[in-house]
This record gives structure tokens, C-alpha cells and sequence, in this order.
């Protein structure tokens, strides 16, 4: 399964594992997701309705308990998570960060094209290079049906056609929401897993009231290490209970 998984991520980017995690493995992690999103919503009503469609940092956010921070932990390490991040890496992986994926507050708002390398400031020619080798990987476990994600299969590692770049940059009267031709979307159920390159070329699909939780991890280089924002890992006194080389 390992190898297979291996080869499939290899070559198109991502792995689509339908039905993947039972109602027990989401039960818990769900009520904490809404506790922290419903004061999410409160404390950032401004920029939610100024077009925010996710979430970051829950395991450092002071709307869950420690234990809750720790049940977050365990979710991320079980081993249906971590025999795959250990498949998937040439090298070491670490845990970056969390994410979660809501609806816009204007239902008429556009979704984007991008490459998440596209905002980090690198040159086109250094982000060409880079995702040669940089691995980003997001596990996406949506907690409801939705349309999901469209991806362009095998861009983790080839660079954009004329017509795609045009489209993620906005360039030639391109917009980032416009059509491409070689799109391809994974529609998502609760308990499925979606896993895909950070560096290809993808966009989320509002609607649906969408709720998705992704666990995001990368190479451990001291490169990324930089930017990992240490707060949302666990603590020394943490890992007496989370036995696991992704922190
Ligand atoms: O679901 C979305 O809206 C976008 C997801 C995405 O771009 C990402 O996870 O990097």
C-alpha cells in the first residue's frame, strides 16, 4: 500500500483515500474544530466578511484547552496519518501547521488558481527550482460533503502552461478564477482524506457550507524550519504523551 500510495503522489501530485477515517476518529476532533471556529467567527467577524475563507494555528489558539491542543496532537500523529507523511517524504518531515477551510461570507466571492510558492517572494525562476525539491504536503479531512478541491495533476513537479500561469498571475486579461482546461476536481465526502502538493497548481471549490480541517507538513531542512512558527508545536512536557518524530 506504502509503495502504491508512493508512485500515485509521485506522479500526479495527489492521493484521493475515499472513506478513509471512521466516525470514532472524527467524533472528538470535530466538536474541537467548531469550539475553536465559532470563536474564531467572533473575534475576526471583520475579516471574515471581508473575504477570509480559512483559519490557522489551531494548536497555539487560546480558544482550546490544553488537553484539547494535546487530543489535536494525537489526531495528527495516529498512524493512518503518519505511515503515510513517512511514505511520502524522501527525507525527515515535520508538522508545519493546521488549517481550516470555511465558506466566504459573500457566496459570490471568486476562488483562485495559485501555487502556495507563489507568495513567498521567491523569483518565478527560484519557484520553478524549488518545487523540484521542496515537498509542502496538505491532508485535507473534510467534516463535511464538498465540492473539494480542483487540481492540475503532475504540476507539483512540471511548471504551468502559458494559459495557467496567465490565469494564477492575472496576467493578459487572465483572472485567477477562470476555467483551465486541464483542471481536475476531487469532490469530497466526510471521512474521506484528500493529500496534495502545496506546489502544484490548485483552488478550492466554495459552497456547500464546506468545514475542513488540514494538517500540513514539509521537509524538515532548516530552510522550512525558519518558518515554522514553533508555538504550534508540542512542548517538552507534551511529548512525554506523543510518541512521534513529525514534531
Ligand atoms: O480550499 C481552499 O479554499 C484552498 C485550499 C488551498 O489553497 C490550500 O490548502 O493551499
Amino acid at each position: 500500500m506504502e509503495n502504491i500510495l508512493f508512485q500515485d503522489y509521485k506522479d500526479s501530485g495527489y492521493i484521493y483515500l475515499e472513506n478513509y477515517f471512521s466516525e470514532e476518529d472524527l467524533k472528538d476532533l470535530e466538536l474541537i474544530l467548531h469550539k475553536f471556529h465559532d470563536n474564531w467567527l467572533k473575534e475576526n467577524e471583520k475579516y471574515y466578511q471581508s473575504g477570509l475563507i480559512n483559519s490557522h494555528s489551531l494548536t497555539s489558539s487560546k480558544f482550546i484547552t490544553q488537553d484539547e491542543r494535546l487530543d489535536i496532537f494525537k489526531f495528527i500523529i495516529q498512524d493512518k496519518i503518519s505511515e503515510i507523511v513517512r511514505s511520502l517524504f524522501h527525507e525527515k518531515a515535520i508538522f508545519l501547521n493546521t488549517q481550516l477551510f470555511f465558506d466566504p461570507f459573500n457566496k459570490n466571492q471568486d476562488n483562485y488558481w495559485h501555487r502556495d510558492i507563489q507568495y513567498t517572494g521567491m523569483s518565478i525562476d527560484e519557484q520553478k527550482e524549488k518545487i523540484k525539491t521542496q515537498n509542502v504536503i496538505h491532508f485535507r479531512i473534510p467534516l463535511q460533503p464538498e465540492i473539494g478541491i480542483e487540481l492540475i495533476p503532475s504540476t507539483h513537479k512540471n511548471w504551468d502552461l502559458q494559459e495557467e500561469e496567465e490565469t494564477r498571475l492575472s496576467l493578459n486579461g487572465r483572472k485567477p478564477n477562470n476555467n483551465l482546461q486541464r483542471g481536475k476536481t476531487v469532490s469530497l465526502n466526510r471521512s474521506d482524506l484528500l493529500i496534495f502538493s502545496a506546489n502544484m497548481i490548485h483552488r478550492g471549490l466554495y459552497g456547500n457550507n464546506r468545514f475542513a480541517f488540514d494538517v500540513i507538513f514539509c521537509d524538515d531542512t532548516p530552510e522550512f524550519r525558519t518558518f515554522i512558527d514553533f508555538k504550534n508545536h508540542p512542548s517538552q512536557d507534551e511529548l512525554q504523551f506523543l510518541n512521534s518524530e513529525l514534531f
